[in-house]
């Protein structure tokens, strides 16, 4: 193994072991041979469980603290020497007085345990979008997990070793108490302290903490973004290829759009959709003016409940091995795995996702925990795109948002130009479901995706927007989707999933300055005619009535973002603009 030589980084990693106290350091260079040693501790310990090797290889189980299944946003903080700094948007503590308050719980953390040393790479190293971080982790999960999840390989222990900056990414499981679990984010040092919780989300610390938080800080600080995005890549039978992105909240159908499968029409015209990031884009402008983008990550971290070979048959055949199944229900006649809305049936001889005896055909409680999660590599996927492994980045056309709203957003319409369009991403909202927290139907803001993972004041995140809008003289064309849209009698009217590639190709003819339009007080919309409807079985009125914008509901809406922006004290100016817009065509 190529030894870690930076001073710096071995000064750091001394003084957080002298503050954990581990039994010893080991590092992880990412070869098979020592991640199957560590794999095999983890299996002794009882730490993961090996499932059917034969139906799922390199397959593992893992369970987490039943109090310690999802995202801690309470828990999440970023630690700014100024509140302001934060913004209004983030739970804040001053950054010196969280480090007093995590030293005393670190302290002594990692006492019998080993501390692993996991140097990755966010992005493929020595591209001109990669960043690499230090994990230091008493996790084998978290170990294991990240070399799915990120690069760890040889290469960033040479790029550290010619001096590469780096995030310095701390966890300990600790005790898992949950009263003094954090995941604090420190964007002015480039670190990020997190302990007291084994959940994916709050401890593979590349993704959300470093992808997110610090990436939209550095993104900020050195002229490029890091957004909550999927990236997709279209090919039409003349041959050409384009690019989009869309940020969605959870529940969306992010993963399931980045998979797409085309519907039969469509595939044997020649349409083929190849997935290169199904969470996470980190954007910068090239030479040319446009937009480009990467996927950080280096594999999927997807809910499993709800994914089939009906849902997402791409998912589904990527999981098949090398996968971590969290906390979802197993199948113990021959230890697989099983969780709701799987399209199979459940089992009788079952374990839940907490460990107990659990019998499919009778249970009245979920065999799965509604977040339990996949943790595949993205190398797995059918239709993983060849620019995924390059890292160099693909030129954006279009940047979609989308939300779950039952009746105020029309099926697509297209912003009239960049700062419009981020007027449009500033001021969504979806509707949260039955399972995210029992309440169907409460409209919750969430601009761009991203309100629980912009790393600084959100009106600076507008203005960055705006900002990079300016520097783009061939920006990406913004869209606005809404596949949720539901009739008199509460049922979906667009079938959603394959389908969406209709919506999408309109969207690429827009771009292309190929298809027409029509102007709505939200912008341009296709007129029904516009829409490929070739083998769907959808009559005109049906979509009429996807595409119609009711202004009695938007009254409600205005005030809705009336409100939201209460919070925000310096709007760029260009998003009031936007909004005054809006309010003086609703009211014509
Ligand atoms: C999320 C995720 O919570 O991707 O957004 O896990
Ligand atoms: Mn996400």
């Amino acid at each position: 193994m190529t030894m870690v030589k930076n001073q710096v980084v071995l000064d750091w990693v001394n003084e957080m072991a002298a503050m954990t106290k581990p039994e010893k350091v080991v590092w992880v260079d990412g070869s098979k041979e020592q991640l199957d040693e560590i794999k095999k501790i983890a299996l002794e310990t009882g730490e993961m469980m090996e499932l059917n090797q034969e139906k799922l290889p390199g397959c593992l189980y893992y369970r987490t603290n039943p109090k310690d299944v999802a995202r801690d946003e309470k828990r999440t903080v970023i630690c700014t020497r100024n509140k302001e700094d934060a913004g209004p948007t983030n739970n804040w503590v001053e950054a010196s007085e969280m480090y007093a308050r995590m030293e005393k719980l670190f302290d002594g953390a990692m006492k019998g345990r080993t501390m692993y040393a996991i140097p990755f790479s966010m992005g493929v190293p020595g591209t001109e979008f990669a960043k690499i971080g230090i994990e230091l982790t008493d996790s084998i999960y978290v170990v294991l997990s990240m070399a799915i999840m990120t690069r760890v390989n040889e290469k960033v222990i040479e790029e550290l070793n010619n001096g590469a900056d780096f995030t310095r990414c701390l966890h300990s499981k600790a005790q898992i108490n949950e009263q003094e679990k954090y995941i604090a984010h420190f964007p002015e040092d480039n670190t990020i302290w997190s302990i007291n919780s084994a959940y994916g989300g709050n401890v593979l610390l590349g993704k959300k903490c470093l992808a997110l938080r610090i990436g939209s800080y550095l993104g900020k600080n050195e002229g490029w973004m890091a957004e909550h995005m999927l990236i997709l890549k279209i090919e039409r039978p003349d041959g050409s290829a384009r690019y989009v992105c869309g940020a969605f909240p959870s529940a969306c159908g992010k993963t399931n759009l980045a998979m797409l499968n085309p519907p039969e029409y469509f595939r044997e015209k020649g349409y083929k959709i190849s997935t290169v990031g199904d969470d996470i884009s980190w954007l910068r402008i090239g030479k040319d003016g446009r937009l480009y983008a990467v996927n950080p990550e280096n594999g999927f971290f997807g809910v499993a409940p709800g994914t089939s070979m009906k849902s997402n048959p791409n998912a589904m055949l990527t999981i098949q091995k090398d996968t971590i199944f969290t906390n979802v229900a197993r199948n113990l006649d021959d230890n697989t795995v099983w969780w709701e809305k799987m399209g199979v049936d459940a089992p009788e001889n079952g374990e839940d996702w907490q460990g107990r005896p659990w019998n499919g055909k009778t249970a009245t409680e979920k065999g799965a925990h509604p977040n339990s999660r996949f943790t595949a590599p993205a190398a797995n996927c059918p239709t993983i795109a060849d620019e995924f492994f390059t890292g160099e980045g693909v030129p954006i056309s279009a940047i979609i948002f989308g939300g779950r709203r039952a009746k105020a957003e029309p099926l697509v319409h297209q912003a009239r130009d960049w700062n419009h369009g981020v007027f449009i991403g500033s001021a969504m909202a979806s509707e949260t479901t039955a399972a995210a927290n029992g309440q169907v139907g409460v409209v919750r803001h969430d601009p761009m995706a991203m309100l629980p993972f912009c790393g600084y004041n959100m009106n600076d995140y507008f203005q960055h927007w705006i900002d990079m809008g300016k520097k783009m003289t061939n920006p990406p064309q913004i869209f606005h989707v809404n596949w949720f849209r539901t009739d008199e009698n509460d049922e979906f009217m667009w079938p959603g999933f394959g389908d969406n590639l209709r919506v999408l190709l309109w969207m690429l003819d827009r771009c292309d300055g190929k298809a027409e339009a029509v102007e709505t007080p939200l912008g341009y919309e296709p007129r029904p005619c516009d829409i490929h409807t070739e083998g769907l079985d959808i009559d005109e009125a049906t979509l009429e009535k996807l595409l119609s914008v009711d202004k009695e509901i938007w009254k409600d809406e205005i005030k809705g973002i009336e409100e939201f922006y209460e919070k925000f004290d310096h709007l760029p100016k260009e998003i009031v603009e936007n909004f005054e817009i809006l309010k003086q065509k609703m009211a014509e």
